[in-house]
């Protein structure tokens, strides 16, 4: 089965708990949870302007699961398990009790009015990239070429 790689994040309420549970969530579709990187708390990456209540830090994993869903089904049941654990839409990066998003799955590359995979920042986001070498190191990148730990050295260096 394709392994799916998805980055969680939770910047309000039990933030540990929304991670333990969207985690037990994503055991209940046909996926297995085959890795899971340790807990990360980062600073909130804001939008320009954002307002000052916005700044609350996250915390951030990531986890790959082998799934029979393919990327459109996987979407959809990731914003249901969001939905199921409290979120309701805002405005786009504002703080949430959980945000699910597909890095990747496979090395699939697919972009469509809804989804785009891999995940377009993956290679500016220390937040993704930290926890994902935790687990995954080697994944290359299927357009750039570059892995995660190529990745992540290349932003620590500030390249
Ligand atoms: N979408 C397209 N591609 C994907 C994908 N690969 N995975 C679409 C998931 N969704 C994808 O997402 C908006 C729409 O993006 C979805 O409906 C889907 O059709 P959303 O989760 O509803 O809204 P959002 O999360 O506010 O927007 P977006 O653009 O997903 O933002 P990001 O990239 O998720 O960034 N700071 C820290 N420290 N840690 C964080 O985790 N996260 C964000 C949100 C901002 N700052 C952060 C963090
Ligand atoms: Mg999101």
């Amino acid at each position: 089965m394709p392994v799916a790689t998805l980055a969680l994040g939770s910047n309000l309420g039990e933030r540990a708990a929304m991670l333990d549970q969207a985690e037990a969530a994503l055991t209940d579709l046909p996926a297995t949870l085959i890795a899971a990187s340790s807990r990360h708390v980062t600073p909130a990456l804001l939008p320009p302007g954002a307002p000052k209540e916005w700044d609350i830090s996250y915390l951030n994993a990531v986890v790959q699961i082998d799934t029979a869903l393919a990327p459109d089904a996987l979407l959809t049941a990731t914003k249901e398990i969001e939905h199921a654990l409290g979120r309701r839409p805002g405005p786009r990066w504002s703080p949430r009790l959980i945000d699910i998003d597909i890095l990747a799955w496979g090395d699939t590359v697919l972009e469509s009015e809804r989804l785009t995979i891999p995940h377009p920042e993956i290679a500016g986001r220390l937040f993704v990239l930290r926890p994902w070498a935790e687990i995954d190191p080697q994944w290359r990148h299927p357009a750039s070429g570059r892995t995660v730990a190529d990745m992540l050295a290349d932003l620590e260096a500030g390249a």
